[in-house]
């Protein structure tokens, strides 16, 4: 079976409240490698790209301009099945309920916002893979 690569983002909140560090270390305890990092302070284009499928949704615009509020981490991590394993390891969406011992349920938590603020994001795909990592890493 293929190595697969995800794209991965700590979001503007995770490099606010300094869990770069913590976040990195999750990814590596589960013996995912790291093959490309950056911090970066993204431009609206790109967050369009990114985040194409959410247009027209309440969150979106919020969204965008969270995104928009500080510098953030990106990543492309690699291993078998690291797209599903990433995801498992975030947690579910909503930092309320995503299961304790996961990066959102264990650091996250709801404050009231317009869109949820929830530390990292990971592919949900192959496909949305390949192209994420063309997006942050071209
Ligand atoms: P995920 O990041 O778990 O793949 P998503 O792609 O559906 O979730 O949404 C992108 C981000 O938008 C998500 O990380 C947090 C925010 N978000 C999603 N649904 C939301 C909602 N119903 N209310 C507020 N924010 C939301
Ligand atoms: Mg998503």
């Amino acid at each position: 079976m293929a190595i697969e690569r995800s794209l991965i983002l700590i979001k503007p909140d995770g490099v606010k409240r300094q869990l770069t560090g913590q976040i990195i270390s999750r990814i590596e305890a589960k013996g995912y490698v790291i093959a490309e990092l950056k911090q970066v302070s993204a431009s609206r284009e790109l967050l369009e790209a990114h985040y194409e499928e959410h247009v027209g949704k309440p969150f979106y615009e919020p969204l965008v301009e969270f995104m928009l509020s500080g510098p953030l981490v990106a990543i492309v991590a690699e291993g078998h099945n690291v797209i599903t394993g990433f995801r498992s390891l975030a947690g579910t969406t909503d930092p309320t309920t995503a299961a304790p011992g996961t990066i959102r349920g264990d650091l996250g938590r709801d404050w009231g916002l317009k869109v949820q603020q929830n530390l990292v994001h990971g592919s949900d795909s192959v496909e949305s893979s390949n192209r994420e990592i063309g997006i942050w890493f071209s």
